[in-house]
């Protein structure tokens, strides 16, 4: 089978091992993998020799031109898949938010017509849920049925559904093979510190840190498993960011439950001190970066495996927006960019030793295909799955500077942060979308990716097939 693609001596890097092989492509498929593969007259042989080559990343959660605080979010589906392929992610799951009323079907069509139009790599969608009621809840069905089996659920904002909402879109999911995701915080607990720090004239963005800490979001991570532990349903926490929603997850997948967690990159860089620099409100975001104690245990439940994946929950407002909440921090749009960085941070975390390059891969790509659906075509350089492949270049040095990003947004929290190592090329089912700083996809190129029903009944990933 002549290949048009070969990647041709470098090591490649998978969940259990990293070894040298070349790896043959043919149209959008990785079609073979093997030593001292031949490449025929009219294959493009890509030199990979002191490389690694990896599947590229899947970011399981982004926000692109969505509706929020006040504003739109500042990367659009272009700006934002961009910005994703140069940071070496070629699939992005962006959150569909609801509208009141809106049967789930509706929404996936609303949100795909431009997601199609404009996506530069491939993307699917996660259903935010705000309104169950009238049938509603039974609509669920057919976007799992579409290629969407994956609902979130807020327990904060004005839209956030109450207790027994979260219950009831649990008790249904185990039925239509749907995931539950859940953006845990105290709502009433928010408000009332909220309310009280404004009153005291306390209006910086240190004050966003303050009425939300570390057991606003535990407390609702407790509840939350509570719910899906009562009814043996899966659960996914979305952006954990503290140390009492670590061990609660970490104790009920020892207890045999179906509990997975999301964490991201500002959680595992920065603690709650950014708050209080002159900038503090371009890192505004919910839940707020945690201390020091939390960041430790993320890392901790992260590398024994209890947190199994990395997002960006990338949200990016521009700094006019965020300057909003100069004087009360509840004006300020919450939310960071992020989408080009994570990839780039976990390998070089990875490059310094921290945790394995397998690591890196199981959890910004692996774990994210196989909870959400997508591994017969995503999350590891394996024949048959699409050919997206990150060559990375370890003895690279990169110092993060918003000039050097490529999304739409005018400011990145990782400004000045020194990065070992860097994806030199990234491809999207075959295509070079980048390359050494520059960006070759085209708008319009990226695809939906159809998720499979989600089954996940056990704390291990293999039982979702
Ligand atoms: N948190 C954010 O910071 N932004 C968007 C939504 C969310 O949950
Ligand atoms: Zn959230
Ligand atoms: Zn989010």
């Amino acid at each position: 089978m002549a290949a048009n693609l070969l990647f041709k001596g470098g090591k490649v890097v998978t969940t259990e091992s990293t070894y040298r092989a070349d790896v043959a492509v043919k149209g959008e498929k990785i079609v073979e993998i093997g030593t001292s593969l031949k490449a025929g007259a009219e294959t493009e042989v890509v030199d990979c020799r002191g490389k690694l080559v990896l599947p590229g990343a899947i970011d399981a959660h982004t926000h692109l031109a969505m509706p929020f605080g006040g504003t739109i979010t500042s990367d659009d589906y272009e700006a934002g898949t961009r910005s994703a392929a140069c940071g070496g992610t070629t699939t992005v799951f962006d959150f569909i938010l609801q509208d009141f009323k809106e049967p789930f079907p509706k929404a996936i069509k609303r949100r795909d017509k431009l997601a199609s139009e404009q996506a530069v790599v491939d993307y699917s969608f996660h259903l935010a849920v705000k309104d169950v009621s009238n049938g509603l809840l039974n609509t669920m069905e057919e976007a799992v049925a579409m290629g969407v089996p994956s609902f979130k659920v807020f327990m904060v904002y004005d839209f956030g559904v109450t207790d027994g909402v979260f219950y009831q879109t649990l008790e249904h999911s185990k039925k239509i093979g749907a995931l539950i995701a859940v953006h845990a915080e105290n709502n009433e607990m928010v408000n009332f510190l909220t309310a009280k720090y404004l009153s005291e004239g306390k209006t910086s963005a240190w004050y966003h840190y303050m009425s939300r800490p570390e057991f606003v979001e535990g407390e609702a991570d407790v509840r939350a498993i509570q719910w899906a532990k009562s009814l043996n349903a899966a659960l996914y926490i979305v952006h954990l960011a503290n140390a009492q929603g670590a061990a609660a997850v970490t104790q009920a997948r020892a207890e045999g439950y179906p509990v997975f967690a999301e964490t991201c990159p500002q959680y595992l860089n920065f603690t709650s001190d950014v708050y209080k620099r002159k900038d503090g409100a371009h890192f505004v975001c919910s839940p707020p970066i945690k201390n020091k104690a939390s960041q430790r245990a993320l890392w901790d439940a992260l590398k024994r495996g209890d947190i199994q994946t990395v997002a960006t929950d990338h949200c990016p407002f521009l700094k006019s927006e965020k300057k909003w909440g100069a004087k009360d921090f509840t004006k300020i749009p919450n939310g960071c960019a992020g989408v080009e960085n994570m990839y780039p941070y976990m390998l070089s975390e990875a490059n310094r030793g921290h945790i394995t390059f397998n690591k890196a891969v199981e959890v910004c790509s692996t774990n994210v295909a196989k909870i959400f659906g997508l591994d017969h075509l995503k999350g590891a350089i394996e024949a048959g799955r699409d050919a997206d492949i990150v060559v990375y270049d370890a003895k690279k040095r990169f110092t993060v500077t918003n000039r050097a990003m490529h999304g739409s947004t005018d400011h990145t929290i990782w400004e000045g942060a020194e990065l070992k190592g860097y994806p030199e090329a990234t491809y999207s089912r075959g295509n070079l979308v980048y390359r050494e700083g520059k960006f070759y996809g085209k708008k319009g190129a990226g695809r939906f990716i159809k998720c499979k029903p989600i089954k996940l009944t056990s704390p291990e990933l293999n039982d979702n097939k």
